[in-house]
């Protein structure tokens, strides 16, 4: 347990620096029982619990705003043996993502999940939030990935379901339950993976295109023409000279002239990209990269967006999907709706293009000021829109969460809620209104 404040302070405050709490301790239980223990303890105590894993998540949902006890699965860190035959791991809810791809890539297998945050975001972190990355449109999000978790619930009593049997019946799925549940259910202690072999010969292509509506015709061509993409990712011009400023990376191509939008594609298969990219319309340039080095040089210019947005000062930070049809005409709109109710602000806008899912990121307003925020998830919303994607609902979102679930489904999620934390122990002040 840690008390200390300058121990502390790394719990209590987020990755963004926008969301800072403080905590009366940092407890690091090292097993499921002792999760139970200290679940126990803090609700006999009447102290509120904030589950903690990477602590990389975006929405302010990981750091204790209210005094909470931070519970961090950091020893929860345990890499099983690989089941080769079933092609799964039962991992700690607090090894890094990172940790398991490197654990059973000598088994020819990964994860079948990536995000930037890989060396630092935990596999607990992950189910907490369904998390997506850049492999969704191949392998689904973290839902998708978990066979089974084990969880310590809010009365102390632990449920596992690590057996990874694919087909298992038997009631209400409570592994589909804390997929998304943001900590506000139970505690993941471990986590049943459904790995998938690793893709070969990868080949990754940087296309400049004329204009977003381009880049989105571009993926129903690949799939009209039965092309597997591995990752298919969306960036503006802005953006990307931004990340080449701000990093100090090169960008291959010239997006000064009649560039409105980049795609960064993969293909496995050692499928020449050139190939693929010659069906589209409105390509205005190509870089390939078949070679470790260069294709992490492309991969760099779009996983820098976060560390150079943030380099311009605290985001406001809003991870949102539109229906594939409205996402070019959701991005022409939004910056003017910015600068209506927060003149002068930077607009940033990258993406996982082929799930709809754009991370609109305005830099200028002050944090505390939800304006634009609020202007921006009203748009998403009449746009046929979800005001979250992929990290999930924390704090930062939860006084809109009507814009995307109607009066009955909250009232279900707050029986569900009641059912399970009856004394509001677990991460009370996310997700709900
Ligand atoms: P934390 O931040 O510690 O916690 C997140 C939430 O989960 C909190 O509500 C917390 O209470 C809860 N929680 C954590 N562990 C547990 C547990 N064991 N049991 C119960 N509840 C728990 N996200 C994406 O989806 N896709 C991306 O592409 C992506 N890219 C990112 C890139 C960068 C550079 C950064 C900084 C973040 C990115 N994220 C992305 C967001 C973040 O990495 C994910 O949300 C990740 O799943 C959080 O994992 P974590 O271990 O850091 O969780
Ligand atoms: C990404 O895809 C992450 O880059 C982070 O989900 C998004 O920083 C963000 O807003
Ligand atoms: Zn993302």
């Amino acid at each position: 347990m840690l008390v200390d404040a300058d121990l502390r302070a790394g719990a209590e405050v987020d990755w963004t620096g926008r969301y800072r709490g403080a905590t009366p301790a940092v407890v690091r239980p090292a097993d499921a029982a002792e999760v139970a223990s200290v679940l126990l303890a803090c609700a006999a105590s009447g102290v509120a619990v904030v589950p903690q894993g990477g602590n990389t998540g975006l929405v302010g949902g990981s750091v204790p705003l209210h005094g909470e006890v931070v519970l961090s699965t950091r020893r929860l860190d345990t890499l099983g043996p690989v089941d080769p035959l079933a092609a799964q791991v039962t991992v700690g809810a607090g090894a890094t993502l990172e940790a398991v791809g490197g654990h059973v890539a000598p088994h020819g297998l990964v994860p079948g999940i990536d995000l930037g945050a890989r060396a630092t975001a935990t596999i607990g972190g992950m189910v907490a939030t369904n998390a997506g990355g850049n492999q969704h449109l191949r392998h689904g999000s973290m839902r998708a990935r978990v066979a089974g978790v084990e969880a310590v619930l809010a009365n102390g009593s632990i449920v596992s379901r690590l057996h990874g049997l694919e087909k298992d019946n038997t009631g209400y799925d409570l592994t589909g339950l804390l997929c998304g549940s943001e900590g506000t259910l139970g505690v993941v202690t471990a986590v049943r993976l459904r790995l998938a072999p690793a893709p070969k010969d990868l080949v990754t292509c940087l296309v400049a295109l004329t204009s977003v509506d381009a880049a989105m015709a571009a993926l129903m061509t690949f799939r009209q023409a039965g092309t597997v993409l591995e990752a298919a990712e969306l960036m503006l011009p802005e953006g990307l000279e931004l990340v080449a400023r701000q990093l100090g990376v090169t960008v291959p191509l010239d997006v000064r002239q009649g560039v409105g939008a980049l795609l960064l594609l993969e293909w496995a298969g050692g499928m020449a990209g050139g190939e693929a990219v010659a069906l589209v319309e409105g390509v205005v340039d190509v870089a390939v990269a078949e070679d470790p080095g260069p294709r992490r040089a492309l991969w760099r210019l779009r996983e820098g967006h976060t560390e150079a947005v943030g380099a311009l000062g605290t985001p406001h930070k809003l991870d949102v999907t539109l229906p594939l049809h409205a996402v070019a005409g959701f991005i022409a709109e939004v910056g003017a709706v910015v600068e209506r109710v927060a003149g002068g602000a930077r607009c940033v806008i990258w993406g996982h293009a082929a799930d709809g899912n754009l991370h609109v990121n305005v830099v200028g307003p002050d944090p505390a000021d939800e304006r634009v925020d609020d202007a921006v998830l009203r748009l998403v919303a009449h746009r046929g829109g979800s005001i979250s994607a992929e990290h999930g609902i924390g704090g930062a979102k939860r006084r809109w969460l009507h814009l995307a679930r109607s009066e009955a489904e909250i009232a279900a999620l707050r029986a569900i809620k009641a059912a399970l934390d009856p004394g509001g122990l677990l991460n009370p002040h996310v997700l709900f209104p």
